[in-house]
């Protein structure tokens, strides 16, 4: 049986690295080469081959991927919403030319898959706040979701004229405690339950009423993987599909560690990052998803909080 064998990019990052470790239980540790410019993250130590890589240099790409003989390309290198604003033009110029690398190399190799992140950044303050749907009204106000959203056409352009089976989502905020988040807006969420535990306080950089689409790790890389198994003829949206858990704001995490920790106490000061979150709708509606390919969360936030207590303490 002809075996995938996979190049994780950015496989050192908050969603990296819990892509490879469950790449590696499904394909085996041979079978997954993770990749990053950083060093590899201590987590992914002694659990297969790592080789340092820079997206950018595209013929250095293109050379690691014939040489380990890849076949599909997980690419998650990305500058996210609030260092992009510091540095918008590093952010595009990573973000797109990082995804077009990827994206020639795959059509020249005929490489069977390609995985890119979108994000629920791509909707703007245009877009409907509530239940925000797969199709509508899309302009992006920060570079990060200007960017994904771009990206999100190269990925359609890449399917209907070359055939790159080239797969997306627009993952919500996403949350975990095995590796770090990488300077995003809803990075309060992991943030929180690190300092609930050390700090038994957190003060929060967006106001408490600040709704967003949130999901916990697990179900974000179940999805990866469901939707990258799927049969080609199942996949309907070939830009990148709307996948949500929940919305949640910071008061309501805030109450939801209290029932584990009761003396924990929150404190409110916005930065630049609220006018970003407000930005973004308050919650997605990721129905297609559900339909083309069974897409159905698992975690709620007491079920998350719960877990991320657990691993962290
Ligand atoms: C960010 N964590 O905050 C990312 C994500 C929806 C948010 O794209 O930039």
């Amino acid at each position: 049986m002809h075996k995938e064998k996979i190049l994780v990019i950015g496989a050192s990052g908050q969603i990296g690295v819990e892509l490879t470790l469950a790449l590696r239980k499904m394909h085996g540790a041979a079978q997954v080469v993770a990749a990053d410019l950083r060093e590899q993250n201590p987590l992914l130590a002694g659990t297969g081959p790592y080789v340092s890589l820079d997206v950018m240099n595209k013929e250095m790409l293109h050379v690691q991927i014939i040489r380990q003989n890849i076949t599909q390309v997980y690419l998650l290198a990305a500058i996210l919403s609030a260092t992009g604003e510091k540095n918008p033009s590093l952010a595009w110029n990573l973000n797109m030319q990082g995804l077009l690398n990827v994206l020639d190399i795959a059509r020249e190799e005929k490489l069977s898959k390609v995985f890119w992140p979108s994000s629920i950044a791509v909707f703007g303050p245009s877009s409907p706040r509530v239940n925000c749907p797969q199709q509508t009204i899309i302009e992006p106000t920060t570079i990060y979701g200007i960017s994904k959203y771009a990206g999100e056409f190269w990925c359609n352009y890449y399917w209907q004229r070359y055939g790159v089976d080239v797969r997306s989502l627009r993952y919500p905020g996403l949350i975990s405690y095995k590796s770090a988040p990488g300077g995003g807006t809803t990075d309060y969420a992991v943030e929180i339950y690190h300092e609930a535990l050390s700090q038994r306080s957190y003060t929060c950089f967006l106001k408490q009423d600040t709704y967003l689409p949130m999901m916990y790790m697990p179900d974000a890389i179940r999805a990866t993987i469901e939707l990258m198994e799927a049969p080609a003829d199942r996949i309907s949206v070939r830009t990148s599909y709307n996948l949500s858990a929940m919305s949640f704001s910071p008061a309501e995490i805030a109450v939801s560690i209290q029932k584990q920790i009761p003396d924990f106490r929150m404190a409110y000061q916005p930065d630049y990052r609220q006018s970003i979150a407000d930005s973004w709708p308050q919650s997605i509606d990721d129905s297609v998803a559900r339909r083309d390919w069974g897409w159905k969360h698992e975690y709620d936030l007491d079920a998350m909080t719960v877990d991320m207590l657990q691993n962290l303490g």
